[in-house]
């Protein structure tokens, strides 16, 4: 059974890292409601989720995704862009050391799992401010023998790569043109966001479905037009901490 990492929301939520977006107060119970709401998709979709106790000493610990890359083969464990995520990654080891052999990426380099996109053997990473050429420089190191291929994306106007472009089906991107060049995704097809929702370039993909945020309609109507089997999450309340649904786990077989 595919297994999900997931982590309970900090009640520290308040003090997350934002990079794009105003600060606004959110609600501790509608975040934890939704997230319980995240879990039970996760489920639904056949997981073995795995739930880490709520950290109250790290306010962005929800968005397991940045602490590490799992692959078949192997995991690679971040080193992420903002100081106060950099102890995230200690219980992470502790859960991933069963299950993969672990490399880490070094000082000084950075990069967070929201700037990592796999499509197949191909590994993209965003260049954003939390990740850069020198992580990508080290993932191709760890990867290569495993026939992987490791390049940097150039990203604007978004906090991570995955705001801007994730897989939707096994030959598929959502993607938001405006944040990063689709010419990137060579051999892919691509359904376009709607233009009036910035933000809904993020779902995740388990098998052949995806989980989606309930906020963007325009946008989903184009999945399902598309053929796009989906599951609908509420996920606003922690998308006022800049994360979306791909942050919050990690899955792997
Ligand atoms: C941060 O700025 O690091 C968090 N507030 C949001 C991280 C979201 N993670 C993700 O997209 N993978």
């Amino acid at each position: 059974m595919p297994i999900a990492i997931t982590r309970e929301v900090s009640p520290a939520v308040n003090e997350c890292e934002l990079t794009n977006l105003e600060r606004q107060p959110i609600d501790y119970e509608r975040a934890c409601g939704q997230h319980k709401q995240y879990v039970a998709a996760l489920r639904s979709l056949g997981l073995e989720v795995q739930i880490l106790p709520a950290d109250p000493h790290l306010p962005d610990s929800v968005f397991v995704e940045d602490t590490a890359l799992v692959l078949d083969e192997c995991a690679i464990i971040t080193r992420p862009g903002a100081d106060s995520r950099r102890p995230e990654v200690d219980s992470i080891v502790k859960v991933l050391t069963p299950y993969r052999k672990l490399f880490h990426i070094q000082a000084p380099a950075r990069v967070d799992g929201g700037d990592i996109l796999r499509a197949g053997k191909s590994i993209y990473v965003g260049l954003s401010t939390r990740s850069d050429t020198s992580a990508v420089g080290q993932m191709q190191e760890y990867l290569r023998p495993y026939g992987y291929e490791v390049k940097g994306a150039t990203v604007t106007g978004c906090l991570h790569l995955k705001s801007a472009v994730t897989q939707v089906s096994k030959d598929t991107l959502l993607i938001n043109p405006e944040w990063v060049d689709r010419q990137l995704f060579k051999g892919m097809k691509f359904i376009e966001i709607d233009p009036s929702e910035p933000y809904a370039a993020n779902a995740v993909l388990i098998g052949e479905t995806i989980i989606y945020p309930s906020s963007f309609p325009g946008t989903q109507k184009r999945l399902e037009a598309a053929g796009i089997r989906m599951v609908i999450v509420d996920a606003d309340e922690l998308a006022k901490a800049e994360g979306a649904v791909t942050c919050c786990s990690l899955i792997f077989n």
